[in-house]
């Protein structure tokens, strides 16, 4: 265990082709429908790429390669702290394993989708990933 850092949760900020990759949430209720960078926690003893790709075989079905981060820290609720990295998948095409739906979007489909309130605030930094893929 890590001590003195906060458990983590690690997203996802997949591009290919110049398009984003986007989940669309089953919950909780009040997040259900609307769509976020998938990822999840990172377990004790994993490092986050670990998990992360570990999460991205159980939600999407693919083999990813995880890379540096994007974005600032998002502090939760729950005291752990939300994060997102870069990752190229290897492998695989990405299906809705553990969400309602995926879609890859552009930079105006990301501007106006319905992202989880703790993912919008990354939409500068993923707008400028996508401008420069
Ligand atoms: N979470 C989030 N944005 C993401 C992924 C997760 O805000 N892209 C939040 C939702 C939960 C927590 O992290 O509070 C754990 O995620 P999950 O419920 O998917 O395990």
């Amino acid at each position: 265990m890590q001590s003195g850092e906060p458990r983590e949760v690690a997203a996802a900020a997949m591009v290919a082709d110049g398009r984003l990759l986007l989940a669309q949430r089953v919950a909780p209720p009040e997040l259900a429908g609307m769509w976020e960078l998938p990822g999840g926690k990172v377990e004790p003893g994993e490092t986050p790429a670990d998990g992360l790709r570990r999460e991205l075989v159980e939600e999407l079905g693919v083999r990813t390669a995880v890379g540096g981060r994007v974005g600032a820290d998002v502090p939760l609720p729950n005291g752990m702290v939300l994060r997102a990295y870069r990752v190229t998948l290897l492998d695989g095409e990405p299906t809705a394993l553990e969400h309602s739906a995926v879609r890859w979007v552009g930079p105006a489909e990301l501007t106006a989708a319905d992202l989880v309130p703790n993912d919008r605030a990354w939409l500068p930094d993923l707008l400028a990933m996508l401008s420069v893929e």
